[in-house]
């Protein structure tokens, strides 16, 4: 399998995290590229040019980021990082969701910004600040009852904080959110996490 992915991507690096939880290392080979590049295998296999993008070996392609995790834990389903049923898979769903919804109000900002000044819209970067920070109050109102075992949830909301502060460090959310500060420097010191920084 060929894992199509960018260090600074937060959605890449929940799937890098994924395989290194799952210890799958030895079955992906990674590709680093930038969509924004003109990369024909990427959109060969992607027709939304997007990262990431897992090749399978039977030449099938799966995306987006959702549809990846969900088949590479399967992989393993001994050691699941989304159960498989009952109320804790809606949760874990539910927790991604939210984490992924950080990620993607955040990439629109950090894109919007490498617009020309005139064409940028202040409507929506406000939009986007107030949905990161409703997510971030409720990320806080759980973060004392996260499971002790690792999920998906717990990486999700990880990878998206570490993107803030990788590319929007201005909104300083440890200043408002130390309780999820702690929990992140804490979840941060896993080598999954370790090993996939974006600034690595
Ligand atoms: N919902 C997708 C989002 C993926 C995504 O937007 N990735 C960014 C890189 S961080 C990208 O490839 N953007 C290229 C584009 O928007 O054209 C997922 O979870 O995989």
């Amino acid at each position: 399998m060929r894992l199509f992915h960018a260090n600074t991507s937060p959605y890449a690096r929940k799937v890098r995290v994924v395989i290194a939880e799952k210890g799958l290392e030895g079955r992906i080979e990674g590709q680093t590229c930038s969509p924004f590049d003109d990369v024909p295998e990427l959109k060969a296999v992607n027709p939304l040019n997007k990262i990431p993008c897992l090749a399978l070996d039977d030449g099938t392609a799966l995306y987006d980021s959702p549809v990846i995790v969900e088949y590479l834990d399967s992989l393993d389903p001994a050691n699941r990082l989304i159960p498989a049923e009952g109320a804790g898979r809606w949760t874990v769903l539910r927790q991604q969701a939210l984490g992924d919804g950080i990620m993607d109000a955040a990439f629109n900002t950090v894109v919007e910004s490498r617009r020309p000044e005139a064409q940028q819209s202040p409507d929506w970067n406000q939009r986007w600040r107030a949905a990161i920070d409703r997510a971030l109050a409720v990320m806080d109102g759980e973060i004392d009852s996260l499971a002790q075992q690792p999920s998906l949830g717990h990486i999700t909301y990880a990878c998206a904080l570490g993107y803030l502060e990788f590319r929007l460090p201005e909104i300083d959310w440890r200043a408002r959110h130390p309780k999820i500060a702690a929990w992140f420097d804490a979840f941060s010191q896993r080598p999954s996490m370790a090993s996939t920084r974006p600034d690595a």
